[in-house]
């Protein structure tokens, strides 16, 4: 079943400089190798970055609406080609297949989105202060963007950020994380067959310390997009500005759901299941943390219970699983370790251990736990986790609920269930994160719209939607004077002055 896989530099593909390889394997199954890949190191980044400089004045010159019709072919194939590599996802990264679609379907929407944007990238247009004169502020590419992307949406987030990067007329050189390169690699496969000249796109497989690093160091390398630990993001943002790059970081998530007591509890029992289960909680968006008014808090733990009772783990390529693996057994352990604390935080209601019974033993696997009447200051209630674990925190009123929610480092996104028109829109208004949620749990938000977080969440930028054109475009302004004499903004003034 093993492939073996090679960087893309320019038009070919290549094994690392030094030959050296690693492999991915499927966290469901660890006998099963996926692919081997290039452990690639400097001097391999450094052939993509001259491939895709090289290739950044034909691409940059083609006229937008041309990069739009190849990323339309783009969207087309990925869409042709949904199930093959949704099927790879769930082998590589876990995830139960229709979530694996749903990351694929991601990937797609946003090809089209960018694809659209070809014929708009709008710019500005102004009145001029003086007579005569005309002002407009235009896009520019900015040159070669270095991609670093995470494991948990192998698909989905190299497009949010690859796309918008090519329509503004970028080229790139990307770094998979190690855990699913193959994702990385197959979606890169189909762009080149969807017509992205070669040269624009590069891979480079390999470690953060090897591949990643050269990528942030690397002078010809303009800006990094980057989504991971909020460790990793503050180091790049570091290293980056020695050669004074522009930087986007996706962080941490500590999300949470807020249950209010009018709320519908089975709307929000099965929002809670879905947004702090799906994908074993390895989502930035996780709902980590479910903000409950105390009056309805034993009844919702028990209704909780008994669904997460219900939960099946196991291959994501079984119809019957509702939970697939975890991403490694690094994180078996690291979430066994925030277990631990939680124990003697909180009350553990189910879960909290590996599952290791029969078929699960071969892979890494981890049961949904809950804790409840957690502390709003627990460490399991402050922590990014990244597993199936989430934790109830009863609240007495409104105004402990907004502390809550706003009582941690992160702040990408949150959620309140309730009937009360009021207390919708002051959550909108007073929960400090980039994402909020009426009604809805905490993940699935769409192509088209911002996405990132506040506080320790990020540096302040935003992905997809008009926000990421901001991001991987420099803006330019034009000012063309036709009358025909000198005239000095701010001080030639009579205009005003005549009035
Ligand atoms: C993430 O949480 O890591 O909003 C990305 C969502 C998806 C993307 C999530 N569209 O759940």
């Amino acid at each position: 079943m093993s492939t073996t896989y090679r960087n893309l530099i320019g038009d070919e593909w290549v094994a690392a400089a030094s030959g050296k390889t690693f492999t991915s394997v499927n966290p469901a199954n660890h006998d099963e190798i996926v692919g081997e890949f290039p452990a690639s190191g400097p001097q391999d980044v450094d052939a993509a970055v001259r491939a895709a400089k090289a290739a950044y004045p034909a691409w940059s010159m083609m006229p937008a609406p041309k990069r739009g019709e190849i990323l339309f072919r783009v969207a087309r194939l990925l869409a042709e080609h949904k199930e093959e590599l949704s099927t790879l996802m769930t082998r590589e990264m876990g995830k139960v297949i229709a979530e694996a679609r749903g990351d694929v379907q991601e990937a797609i929407d946003v090809a089209y989105y960018m694809a659209g944007e070809g014929r708009r990238l709008f710019g500005q247009t102004v009145p001029s202060e003086m007579p005569n004169k005309f002002a407009m502020a235009i896009r520019r590419p900015i040159g070669v963007v270095g991609i670093i992307t995470p494991w948990n949406f192998p698909v989905a987030i190299p497009a949010w950020k690859l796309f918008p990067a090519l329509i503004c007329g970028n080229t790139a050189v990307l770094k998979p994380a190690s855990d699913t390169p193959a994702c990385m690699v197959r979606f890169i496969e189909l762009l080149t067959e969807g017509g992205i000249p070669a040269g624009v796109v590069n891979v480079v497989t390999g470690s953060g310390a090897e591949v990643g690093n050269a990528i942030v160091d690397h002078p010809e390398i303009r800006v990094i997009s980057f989504t991971g630990h909020t460790e990793t993001g503050i180091e790049i943002s570091r290293r980056a500005a020695e050669t004074l790059k522009r930087v986007s970081l996706e962080l941490g998530g500590k999300n949470p759901i807020v249950i209010w007591e009018d709320a519908d509890l089975d709307l929000a029992l099965d929002s809670v299941v879905w947004s702090a289960f799906g994908t074993s909680g390895q989502r930035c968006t996780a709902a980590s943390r479910i903000v409950v008014h105390r009056s309805i808090h034993d009844t919702f733990v028990e209704m909780l219970r008994k669904r997460v009772a219900t939960l099946v783990l196991g291959d994501g390529l079984d119809p019957a699983t509702d939970v697939g693996p975890v991403i490694n057994e690094r994180a078996v352990e690291k979430i066994a370790s925030y277990t631990v604390i939680g124990r003697n935080e909180a009350d553990l209601v189910i879960g909290g251990d590996p599952a290791r019974d029969g078929d699960l033993a071969r892979g890494s696997f981890f049961s949904p736990t809950i804790f409840a009447d957690v502390r709003a200051n627990a460490r399991i209630a402050q922590e990014e986790i990244f597993g199936p674990v989430t934790s109830v925190i009863p609240v007495d009123s409104w105004e402990e609920t907004v502390e809550v929610v706003n009582g941690v480092k992160y702040g990408l996104s949150t959620s309140l269930f309730t009937r009360d028109v009021n207390l919708a829109f002051r959550s909108i208004r007073d929960f400090d994160s980039g994402l909020g949620y009426v009604n809805h749990g905490t993940i699935g938000a769409e192509a088209h719209l911002p996405f990132g977080g506040t506080k320790a969440t990020g540096n302040g930028h935003r992905e997809v939607g008009q926000a990421a054109l901001d991001f991987f475009s420099e803006w330019k302004s034009v000012y063309i004077d036709y009358s025909g004499k000198l005239q000095r903004a701010q001080i030639d003034t009579s205009f005003v002055d005549q009035e």
